[in-house]
C-alpha cells in the first residue's frame, strides 16, 4: 500500500517540481492584528509566495488565531499551514499543520506530548498533518528557548545531519532546521550541504535571519528546498516587493 499525500503536501511538491524551490511567508498572529495579517498575506500572494505559514511562540493561539487565518483565507487562495508551537497552536479554519516534533528538545513535552494532545484535534478539524522535524540550530532565538532545545552548534554541521537522518528514517517527510526568527544569519551553508546530502529527497524547510533574495537563493543552492520568511516580511514596507525578491532569487536558480 502506497502512503498517500495531501492536498497541501502536494502543492508544495508540485511547486518545488515547477520552480526548483518554494517560500513560505510566516505571520505570526501575535505581532500585528488579524485584518492587518490578511492585508500583509494579500501582498506576499502577489509577490509570488506559495503558502502562508500561521504561528508564533507565543500568544498565537484561541480567537487570535482564528480570526487571523480567517482573514487571510478571506484575502488569498493560497493554503494556510499552522506552525504550532504547542496543542494551542491548532484552529479549525486552517488547511494543514506542521505536525512537528522538536527533535532537539530536552523536553519529553515538545518531541511528543503536545502532539498526542494535538493528534485528535488535528483529526477533528480534518486538517491535512505534514510529517515534519523540526531542528534548532544556533543561535535558536524565542523557540530555541521556549523549546527547551539543545541548540546546536553552528559549526557542527554533522549533528544536523544525524538529526536530519533520523527524522528520515523515522518516516518524517519533512526537516525544518531553524535558526531563531530574527536569527543575525541564516543557517550556515555547510550545514545545509551536509543535511541535504542525507535527506536526499525528503524535503528540506530552512528559516531564520532571511532578509534577501540572495541570501535565500545561496540556501536553495545548497539544498533548501521551502525558503521560510517571517520578520523580513513583517518588517518590510512593500511586502509584495520583497517577496517578489526572494521569489525571483530562488526560482532562478533553475536556470
Ligand atoms: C521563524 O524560521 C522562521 O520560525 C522565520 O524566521 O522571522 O527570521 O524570518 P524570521
Amino acid at each position: 500500500m502506497r502512503f498517500n499525500i495531501g492536498r497541501v503536501e502536494e502543492w508544495l511538491v508540485q511547486a518545488i517540481l515547477a520552480n526548483g524551490a518554494a517560500h513560505l511567508t510566516l505571520i505570526d498572529p501575535d505581532s500585528q492584528s488579524p485584518s492587518e495579517a490578511g492585508r500583509m498575506a494579500e501582498a506576499a500572494a502577489a509577490g509570488g509566495t506559495d503558502a502562508i505559514m500561521v504561528g508564533g511562540s507565543v500568544g498565537a493561539s484561541g480567537s487570535v488565531l482564528e480570526e487571523t487565518v480567517r482573514q487571510i483565507k478571506e484575502r488569498t487562495e493560497l493554503p494556510v499551514i499552522l506552525f504550532p508551537s504547542s496543542a494551542a497552536g491548532l484552529c479549525q479554519n486552517a488547511d494543514a499543520v506542521f505536525f512537528m516534533s522538536l527533535l532537539n528538545s530536552r523536553s519529553t513535552s515538545y518531541i511528543v506530548e503536545n502532539q498526542v494532545l494535538g493528534a485528535p484535534l488535528v483529526m477533528r478539524y480534518n486538517l491535512e498533518p505534514l510529517p515534519m522535524a523540526y531542528i534548532i540550530v544556533e543561535p535558536g532565538g524565542t523557540v530555541g528557548w521556549v523549546g527547551d532545545a539543545r541548540i546546536i552548534p553552528r559549526k557542527k554541521p554533522e549533528i544536523a545531519a544525524a538529526y536530519a537522518l533520523a527524522a528520515k528514517y523515522l518516516g518524517m517527510r519533512m526537516v525544518y532546521l531553524e535558526a531563531g526568527s530574527g536569527a543575525e544569519t541564516p543557517i550556515p551553508l555547510d550545514m545545509i550541504r551536509a543535511v541535504k546530502y542525507v535527506l536526499g529527497e525528503t524535503l528540506l524547510v530552512v528559516g531564520g535571519g532571511i532578509r534577501s533574495g540572495s541570501a535565500a537563493a545561496e540556501l536553495v543552492k545548497a539544498g533548501a528546498n521551502l525558503i521560510v520568511t517571517g520578520t523580513a516580511v513583517e518588517k518590510s514596507e512593500d511586502v509584495t516587493a520583497f517577496v517578489l525578491d526572494v521569489t525571483r532569487a530562488i526560482k532562478c536558480k533553475q536556470s
